[in-house]
């Protein structure tokens, strides 16, 4: 029975060192400094954009006119940034998308959201471009524009 209760011992005195040393890690005079940067990226969050699918209408001498845009048209982002997009269909019927630079597809649809997600691991403007409504022609361009800012200087 000694014996036993003195491996207890030997153990929860192990457990406590194995505690203590992990406790002390992070601290700068053991190099935290690099645990808790490895930390802060595998922990980064989303960035997220809403964007809706909006219709705008006028009459031009006498003939209507309607537009589709993505609404903001215009995101900025920085490069290595896990980027979320969620679309919201308000106007418009379908909206078949592209994000090609990216691998994105996917399509947009009346009354629902779609969610892509991506990492925008290359600086650059890209265009989430509506199939749909593409040209002049079929009432677009119904495009925005992504641009990914080059990685800060460290
Ligand atoms: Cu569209």
């Amino acid at each position: 029975m000694t014996t036993s209760r003195q491996w207890l011992y030997l153990s929860i005195a192990f457990a406590f060192v194995l505690i203590a040393t992990s406790a002390l890690l992070p601290m700068p005079w053991f190099g935290g400094k690099t645990v808790i940067e490895e930390v802060t990226s595998e922990t980064q969050t989303e960035k997220t954009f809403h964007l809706i699918t909006t219709e705008y209408k006028t009459t031009v001498n006498g003939r209507e006119m309607e537009v589709y845009r993505w609404n903001p048209g215009n995101l900025v982002v920085r490069e290595g940034d896990r980027i979320k997009l969620v679309m919201h269909g308000v106007h418009g019927k379908v909206h078949h998308f592209s994000l090609k630079e990216f691998g994105l597809q996917g399509t947009v649809k009346k009354g629902k959201a779609t969610t892509v997600r991506f990492v925008a691991d290359k600086p650059g403007t890209y265009e989430l471009i509506c199939h749909n409504h593409h040209g002049v022609d079929q009432n677009g361009p119904m495009v925005a524009y992504i641009t990914v800012l080059p990685e800060k200087e460290q």
